[in-house]
């Protein structure tokens, strides 16, 4: 067993499309959606993809936030998805278990095991992330979220922040995802992410400025997890 995990998509299709593409060349029993599938310009559509093959979903923060939608954003992608697409990002669970070649038992959660919205970087002390996964049985827990890949181990756990598709915060251009068994390879997939930009700005995305410059010229991963640490201890 081989598993894709493709998280924080944020509705960026062409992002998703070219991870889908080396996905298959790499070739995986599983594709896991790993939560923030929407809260983008193409949020329905990134969920029909995932729909279409068959992956295995799990629920993130923004799949909440479009059921309740607080923002302009969250009610502007509300109103792109069908009551089909939303029906289905109000079953989806908070986290799944699959048994992967190598790796052993594997818990795939959007932040936490616990919560869909917990911030976990590289850098939070390990004592506070043991917090986080108590209870957690799994070998292995896939997280995202943060938007910053990372593999760290905790206690007998090891932790994969599987990156974002859509969105990431990681210094240069392109999609990541983790590609798992039988180890762990944290990914980086380049497309083109000047041409998605200038799309993302005619989407009518609300802010979608702030969206087309993250994904032609990322925040660095430092700069990124100084943040999140930051809004953590807040
Ligand atoms: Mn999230």
């Amino acid at each position: 067993m081989r598993v894709a995990a493709l998280y924080d998509i944020h509705g960026n299709l062409p992002a998703l499309e070219a991870v889908i593409a080396e996905v298959d060349s790499a070739g995986v029993d599983a594709i896991v959606g790993g939560g923030d599938i929407v809260w983008g310009p193409w949020s329905g559509e990134c969920l029909e993809l995932l729909r279409r093959r068959g992956a295995v979903l799990v629920r993130g923060n923004c799949e909440r936030d479009i059921l309740e939608p607080k923002s302009e954003r969250d009610r502007w992608c509300a109103a792109t998805l069908t009551p089909s697409q939303l029906e289905l990002i109000a079953e989806l669970p908070l986290s799944v278990e699959i048994l992967v070649d190598g790796l052993g038992r594997i818990l795939f959660c959007h932040a936490s095991p616990r919560r869909d919205d917990e911030i976990v970087t590289r850098s939070t002390p390990a004592n506070d992330v043991a917090e986080a996964l108590a209870g957690t049985e799994a070998e292995a827990v896939v997280c995202g979220h943060t938007h910053v890949q990372y593999e760290r181990r905790i206690g007998r756990t090891r932790l994969v922040n599987a990156g974002s598709v859509g969105l990431p915060y990681e210094d240069d251009p392109g999609a990541r995802w983790a590609l798992l068994g039988p180890g762990v390879e944290l990914r980086r997939t380049p497309y083109a992410t000047d041409a998605a930009a200038a799309a993302i700005r005619a989407s009518g995305l609300p802010d979608a400025d702030d969206f087309a410059d993250t994904v032609a010229i990322p925040p660095s991963a430092a700069e990124a997890t100084e943040h999140f640490e930051a809004m953590r201890g807040s």
